[in-house]
């Protein structure tokens, strides 16, 4: 990686704490990722990306932003990207997958609330973020109370619009959401001085739905008997798409997808064709959160779905792209957006059909139900998650945990035993 020290100086940075967590971050990625055997040629982009993670990408926002642009943080997938991108700024995922945050998060947070919320508030105070460091504006959202009593800690470090989201799916609801829409329209407009107009939007749904359909491409080759890619490598993937340049993210992804394709013809795949097929659903999975994927595939088993926000919830149903007017294509956003299964929606029906679903179209011989520590929403929904999935003969295994390693010892036990079981 080329010097930024005076790039990230120029942003504020803890540079000597910052040290500490680019030292662990090659040790925990060789050994999670170098390490796997059989991979595709196409994962040298993405191994690119994350050696530079702190790097080339911060160098591009910088530069976006000296030519006037500006840079938006987001924490959620109900945040449309699309008014980002139409008002000509960059968006990027600013959830926090590392423990390394941990330690400052709970210098302001309680300590018993999830690690994703605590990650998120320590990569800000300790100044060891670059992404946030370059963000103008944050967006939160309304979604768990971890969540949203965060965005007011936020709010004292840097600007922060929330969107107020409803919580169930009545006709009323979706239209509040899409009022909410129209403020965030209205704020984004205000922060980047540009007009979002027909055109910007049109093109800018039409983007991110070529990056849906990539995503989705390459959750498909997944589906093969002979899995093409390991299930830590699709999270990688998926990870980066939150934050990597979205034109250069879609190109990268469909090659590697004509190679993935190709190796299904041959049937060349990462695992033999009886390695359990395990499918994920819960909680997100921020970057560098590869914890449970490493366990799972260890243990000889591969990953082949996950129905999370960094899996399916964030790619699945595109926009309508046939709109043509503003209101259509406000209504069209809140349509597809409001849509999103999560478990802080009550009742939330949608999520159980759509594990179902997936289990049974990536053809998984059981289900783990990853739930991060504290998050209750996700906690509670299990029993009738639970319940779907026994209806329909479909093995599943509940498993809460953070992100320190102080449990992997009893999980890949728990994990091997479920595997055991399943095949
Ligand atoms: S749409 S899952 S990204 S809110 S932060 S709810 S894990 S206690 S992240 Fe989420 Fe949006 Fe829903 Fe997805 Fe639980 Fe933690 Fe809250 Fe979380």
């Amino acid at each position: 990686m080329a010097d930024y020290r005076e790039l990230w100086s120029n942003l504020g940075m803890d540079l000597e704490k910052h040290d500490v967590l680019c030292a662990v971050l090659p040790e925990l990625y060789g050994g999670v990722y170098l390490s796997q055997k059989n991979r595709p040629e196409g994962m040298n982009y993405y191994n690119f990306v994350v050696s530079e993670v702190h790097g080339l990408r911060i160098k591009e926002l910088d530069d976006h932003r000296k030519a006037g642009g500006k840079v938006v943080g987001t924490f959620c997938v109900f945040v449309p990207d699309e008014l980002i991108l139409a008002a000509g700024a960059i968006g990027v995922g600013l959830c926090g997958g590392s423990q390394f945050w941990i330690e400052d998060g709970e210098k302001v947070l309680p300590r018993n609330i999830c690690p994703l919320v605590k990650a998120i508030v320590g990569a800000k105070v300790s100044g060891t973020c670059p992404y946030f460091q370059s963000c103008d504006m944050l967006t939160g959202e309304t979604t768990c109370d971890g969540k949203k009593k965060a965005w007011e800690i936020l709010s004292e470090y840097a600007p922060i619009h929330v969107m107020d989201l409803p919580q169930m799916k009545r006709d009323k609801d979706y239209k509040k959401w899409a009022e909410e829409i129209y403020d965030y329209k209205a704020k984004l407009e205000e922060l980047t001085g540009n007009k979002i107009t027909e055109e910007s939007l049109s093109a800018a749904i039409k983007l991110c739905n070529r990056k849906r359909e990539a995503l989705q491409r390459l959750y498909n080759a997944r589906k093969a008997l002979n899995v093409p890619i390991s299930g830590k490598d699709a999270l990688l993937i998926s990870q980066i798409a939150f934050y990597d340049n979205p034109e250069r993210f879609i190109e990268m992804t469909n090659k590697l997808c004509d190679e993935l394709e190709s190796r299904i013809k041959e049937g060349v795949g990462v695992t033999g064709k009886n390695s359990p097929r395990i499918m994920i659903t819960g909680t997100p999975m921020a970057i560098p959160n590869w914890k449970m994927h490493h366990l799972i595939e260890e243990s000889g088993a591969v990953v082949v779905c996950e129905e999370t926000c960094t899996g399916t919830r964030y790619f699945e149903k595109p926009v309508d792209e046939t709109q043509t007017t503003m209101e259509g294509m406000i209504k069209a956003l809140a349509d597809r957006y409001l849509n999103i299964n999560c478990a802080c929606f009550t009742p939330n029906k949608g999520r159980e059909e759509d594990i179902v679903r997936l289990a049974k179209e990536y053809g998984a011989d059981g289900v783990i139900y990853y739930n991060l520590q504290f998050c209750h929403t996700y906690n509670i929904e299990y029993r009738q998650v639970e319940k779907a999935l026994k209806e329909a003969g479909i093995p599943i295994i509940f498993i809460e945990t953070d992100y320190s390693n102080d449990d992997t010892g009893q999980l890949q036990t728990r994990i091997e035993a479920f595997l055991e079981m399943v095949k």
